[in-house]
């Protein structure tokens, strides 16, 4: 159902269920558990999201409920609990788009901070398909990324964008052929993981609250933050290695 593999100080989860990797909500309760781990081990220092077979997530499993409509605020809080595990993760993330991603599972991969798409994947917002509104955050982040008339357009007529459609778009940071997918994926959340991942979280934390402070409350915030990463090792070290003309060694500290 989930896959939690480690790779040095980057760890790996891979949504496996049958054909789609529909989500339920055990597989919610299994991401946020997983992500809740991650945020407490200081040895990971960065994470990837991926998904096994054909698809990386059609979203909810339309058969969990059958005709029965479920409460949906209720339902609606478990995937809630995961977006925010990953958006407020103090680490790097990085979605590995391996083939659809479609509903809620898209919304998934949005949440996360970057997005690689296999050339087979295909990016759909489903959700009016179904009559239904988008959540677990593609009302937040869909618009951010690509502007508020082709969000609306892609909620409305949901076509199912190929990856390099999306990568137009700036729905995704990078299209690689699909057996590289992982690997690169991987490279990537390796280079974040080396890097300075206290200030990498505090910048998250400062471009995420910027959507809704004022550029005053926004300079304030940036020098609070910056009170914060000017104490780290890692900014020492970063100095150190600079005037020494050497790489730095980064710790996340
Ligand atoms: O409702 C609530 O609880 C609120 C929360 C909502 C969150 C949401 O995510 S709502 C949106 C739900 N997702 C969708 O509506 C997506 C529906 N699926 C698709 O659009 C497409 O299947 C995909 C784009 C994901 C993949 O297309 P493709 O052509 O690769 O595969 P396919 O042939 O359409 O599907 C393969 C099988 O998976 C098929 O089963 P079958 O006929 O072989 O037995 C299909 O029914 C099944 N499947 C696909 N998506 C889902 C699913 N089964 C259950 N739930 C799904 N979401």
């Amino acid at each position: 159902m989930l896959e939690k593999t480690r790779s040095e100080n980057v760890l790996v989860l891979a949504l496996n269920r049958p054909e789609v990797n529909a989500l339920t909500s055990e597989v919610l309760s299994a991401l946020a558990e997983a992500l809740e781990e991650a945020r407490k081990d200081p040895g990971v220092r960065a994470l990837v999201l991926t998904g096994k077979g054909r698809a990386f997530s059609a979203g909810q499993d339309l058969k969990e409920f059958g005709d029965q409509a479920p409460d949906y605020e209720a339902h609606l809080r478990k995937y809630n609990r995961v977006v925010e595990a990953l958006v407020y993760l103090d680490k790097p993330t990085v979605a590995a788009l391996n083939g659809a991603a479609a509903g809620a599972g898209l919304s998934l991969a949005l949440a996360c901070d970057f997005r690689l798409a296999s050339e087979e994947a295909s990016l759909t917002t489903a959700f009016s398909r179904i009559g239904l509104v988008p959540d677990s955050g593609m009302t937040f982040f869909l618009p951010r990324l690509v502007g508020y008339a082709k969000a609306l357009e892609l909620i409305l007529l949901s076509p199912r964008l190929s990856a390099r459609e999306a990568l137009e778009l700036g729905l995704v940071h990078r299209v690689v052929a699909p057996e590289r997918l992982l690997e690169e994926a991987l490279g990537l959340a390796h280079t974040l993981a080396q890097g300075p991942t206290r200030a990498f979280a505090l910048a998250k934390k400062a471009l995420l609250e910027s959507h809704r402070l004022s550029l005053e409350e926004a300079l304030a915030l940036e020098a609070v933050l910056q009170g914060e990463a000017g104490q780290s090792l890692d900014h020492q070290e970063g100095v150190r290695a600079f005037l020494e003309k050497r790489p730095p060694r980064f710790t996340g500290r």
